[in-house]
């Protein structure tokens, strides 16, 4: 006789499905920057999602400058957000994640670049580069400017402006 278990008291169904989370913090080159990323495992892979609000507003290349936005996205190799008052925040976050040593624009933690919409994005997308436990430790940082996906070793994009370290959820 088989009786369907609801909750999981012998037979741990809702462990079966692993997230990590990070909540994102500002360096002072975005001080009312915050949000969170999530990633969860779905199958062959993981889908992130991220929300943040207080980014900087669009601004175009001007004299020789990078625009300010769309904003890298990446997870960096190191969950260290310390220094984000220096004038080059976040100094402790290592390079970008890197398991497969491949080139900067498809390494596991290259990911999509973020647009402000007056401040605020909000973004999910598939991976099949890791699953939630294998980014537990790392940091998921947010740059000034974007990611061209060519120059080595990490894309141009900038000084380091949202920090958050992921954590197991
Ligand atoms: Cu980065
Ligand atoms: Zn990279």
């Amino acid at each position: 006789m088989y009786y369907y278990q609801p909750y999981p008291m012998y037979y741990p169904i809702r462990q079966s499905v692993m997230r990590a989370y990070a909540e994102i913090r500002g360096s002072k080159l975005a001080p009312d920057l915050k949000g969170y990323m999530t990633v969860m495992d779905i199958p062959n892979g993981a889908e992130v999602t991220v929300e943040v609000s207080g980014l900087p507003h669009y601004k175009p290349a001007q004299g020789g400058q990078s625009p300010i936005g769309p904003h890298g996205f990446h997870i960096h190799e190191k969950g260290d957000c310390s220094g984000s008052n220096s004038s080059d925040p976040f100094p402790n976050t290592g390079e970008h994640w890197n398991p497969t040593n491949q080139p900067h624009g498809n390494h596991a933690g290259d990911f999509p670049v973020l647009f402000s919409n007056d401040g605020y994005t909000r973004m999910s997308f598939f991976t099949n580069k890791f699953t939630a436990k294998d980014v537990v430790g790392k940091s998921i940082i947010i740059h000034e400017n974007p990611d061209d996906y060519r120059t080595q070793p990490s894309g141009n994009s900038g000084k380091k402006i949202g920090c958050g370290v992921i954590k197991a959820y």
